[in-house]
């Protein structure tokens, strides 16, 4: 049974006094959580600017002469390390994680309120660290996201001097940032649900969020511990990664060194990260879906254990990245037979999403549209997982535009349109007001379909081999469809970029003119949406804590007076609309 005290006394312990408290060093996680998100999207944001000036190169190489090749591939590393790392994991567990733990478990904050709130002034460092390579001598680093060695320190490559030592030190700080977050989110949700929250009962968003915290506690000290060692190869001159090796003709002071060994870490972590992401959208878009078809969630045991399987298994595939580094044909066996085991829960998780919408009273609001939407992209992607799963499929088409495809697809757009969908949906709670519908639609159609432009024709570069992370493909002697694609690419990138304006003024705009949402606008079963106030005051439940008594499923029930009982509702108890909150 949950443990309830701790949460409960720590609250009188850090009640904020004055603005500053409140919304600056605050300790609550609601704040933490905004200040997350806020970050990371700015962050993200110069990604996506990176990749517009990536795709302008692409497709018109000889029209903008906006960078030059060097700037390509520092574009091209600093995009998708934001991606991957300061956008998607950050938002997802130090934003959603941190607003969404605490509330629909139950319980009044995370259990270490003030390492939570170190947790995201780290996070901010670790962004400054990062940005802070733009501006230093030589720029960021060009090394690629995957950051090998011995070329991400050797010279010759771009930002090999202080580049690579920011990002190196930027991830370790990060990584700091992370685990004070993720050491809270855990705790709260092992010792801090409110009575009756048992774990069966717990909405598949925590479960996605908590797993894939626990992926991100075990998978980053491989990070960390490579950064830390990379670091002092560039700096001191030590040899854990650096071979004896002839760079420009001077051969440096190293000798001995493994550069697979830096290929196994950073995979052993880089695998699981994918998860890291993936598994939030997963629990999120679970109870988008249920929410906006007012269904349960078909299989609820069985999407629990699909997260806790994918979960592990995730740590025993990290060498199918690996296929081509020159490794025993055996060990690519035994990999790729890991990674097709995987698909087996995660085709689960599909089969279980579209059979929530089977028979459901879908309503199509903008939430719902998103959730759908992943639906879409995250079967394609995976499909073409299969693919590259295979050894001998991906030998010749690693390092095409086949892989850029699929990975964006698959852990790219799917999680995005997720996080999108989230915003749609909770954001009536974080602020008390609706985001405006129309924008939204259009924001959807046009992210949705955009995609799919720029994406689907990669999947044919990528056949024809055309390889990834090169500025410009003036001397290779492929069809002339392979320039007029990169053309049409761009251009649907380009709308795609322009559409995320709608979305973000949407934010801005809503926050005073949206219509207002009042406690429970999607009449959702969720704790969240039964707060005494909305948006939720410091503590979220005023005086009383809620107790569980039902899952958190509890949709068209036959016989019920409406088509929601939220979980606080006590069996039998006339009308779930009596629940304080919710609004009919
Ligand atoms: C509309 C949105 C996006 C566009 C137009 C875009 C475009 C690009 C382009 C042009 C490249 C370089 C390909 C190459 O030359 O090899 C790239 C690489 C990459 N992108 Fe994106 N991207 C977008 C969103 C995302 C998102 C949401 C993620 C999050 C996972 C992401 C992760 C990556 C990664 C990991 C790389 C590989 C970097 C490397 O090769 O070192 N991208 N993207
Ligand atoms: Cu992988």
């Amino acid at each position: 049974m949950a443990y309830v005290a701790v949460a409960d006394r720590d609250h009188a312990l850090h009640d904020p006094q004055t603005f500053v408290t409140k919304y600056i060093w605050s300790q609550d996680h609601k704040v933490i959580a905004i200040q997350y998100a806020v970050t990371a999207i700015a962050i993200g944001l110069v990604a996506l600017v990176l990749s517009v000036i990536m795709r302008l190169q692409l497709g018109f190489p000889h029209t903008f002469s906006l960078i030059a090749p060097s700037d390509y591939y520092q574009a091209v590393t600093m995009h998708g390390m934001i991606m991957v790392i300061y956008l998607l994991t950050a938002l997802f567990l130090g934003g959603f994680g941190n607003y969404l733990i605490p509330l629909m478990c139950g319980a009044r904050d995370m259990v270490f309120p003030y390492m939570n709130m170190l947790s995201y002034w780290v996070y901010l460092l670790a962004v400054l660290v990062l940005v802070a390579g733009f501006f230093l001598p030589g720029g960021p680093t060009g090394a690629g996201w995957t950051l090998y060695p011995p070329q991400a320190i050797s010279t010759g490559t771009p930002g090999a001097t202080w580049g690579i030592i920011c990002m190196l030190l930027s991830l370790a700080i990060f990584i700091v940032a992370f685990t004070m977050g993720g050491l809270n989110y855990v705790t709260t949700v092992l010792q801090a649900r409110c009575r009756g929250m048992t774990l069966m009962r717990m909405p598949l968003s925590v479960w996605g969020i908590f797993m894939a915290t626990i992926l991100g506690l075990l998978a980053f000290p491989a990070l960390f511990v490579s950064a830390i060692m990379m670091t002092l190869d560039a700096t001191v001159g030590t040899s854990f990664f650096m071979p004896a090796v002839v760079s420009m003709g001077r051969s440096p002071a190293h000798h001995g060194g493994s550069p697979l060994l830096f290929q196994h870490l950073f995979w052993f972590f880089g695998h699981p990260e994918v998860y890291i992401v993936a598994l939030p959208a997963f629990g999120i878009v679970s109870d988008l879906l249920s929410t906006h078809a007012r269904r349960h969630i078909f299989g609820y045991r069985m999407m629990v254990w699909a997260i806790l399987a994918i979960g592990c298994l995730s740590f025993v595939v990290w060498a199918h990245h690996m296929y081509v580094s020159g490794m025993n044909p055996y060990f690519g066996f035994f990999f790729a037979t890991t990674t097709l085991i995987i698909a087996v829960p995660t085709a689960l998780k599909v089969y279980n999403w579209v059979l929530t919408l089977w028979r459901g009273d879908i309503h199509l609001t903008v939430p719902m549209l998103f959730a759908i939407g992943f639906i879409f992209t995250f079967t394609h992607g995976g499909l073409t997982g299969l693919f590259l799963g295979n050894v001998t499929v991906d030998v010749p088409l690693s390092a095409t535009y086949f892989v850029v495809a699929h990975f964006h697809m698959v852990m790219g757009v799917s999680p995005i349109l997720v996080v999108f969908g989230a915003i749609y949906h909770w954001y009536p709670k974080m602020t008390g007001r609706m985001l405006n519908d129309t924008l939204g639609r259009l924001h959807f159609w046009i992210t949705f379909l955009g995609v799919y432009a720029i994406y689907l024709p990669m999947h044919y570069l990528g056949i024809l081999g055309v390889p990834r992370r090169y500025f410009a493909y003036t001397t290779a002697d492929f069809p002339a469809s392979v320039q007029s694609l990169n053309a049409s690419i761009t251009v649907a990138a380009l709308i795609v970029a322009v559409a995320q304006l709608i979305f973000l003024f949407n934010l801005a705009w809503s926050l005073r003119h949206g219509r207002t949402a009042g406690g429970n606008p999607w009449r959702a079963t969720t704790l969240e949406w039964q707060t005494p106030d909305t948006p939720p005051k410091h503590g979220n439940w005023g005086a009383k804590l809620p107790v569980v008594y039902r899952w958190a499923y509890d949709y068209s029930v036959p016989g019920a007076s409406a088509d929601f009982i939220p979980q606080n509702v006590p069996p039998g108890a006339g009308s779930p609309v009596l629940a304080h909150g919710s609004s009919a």
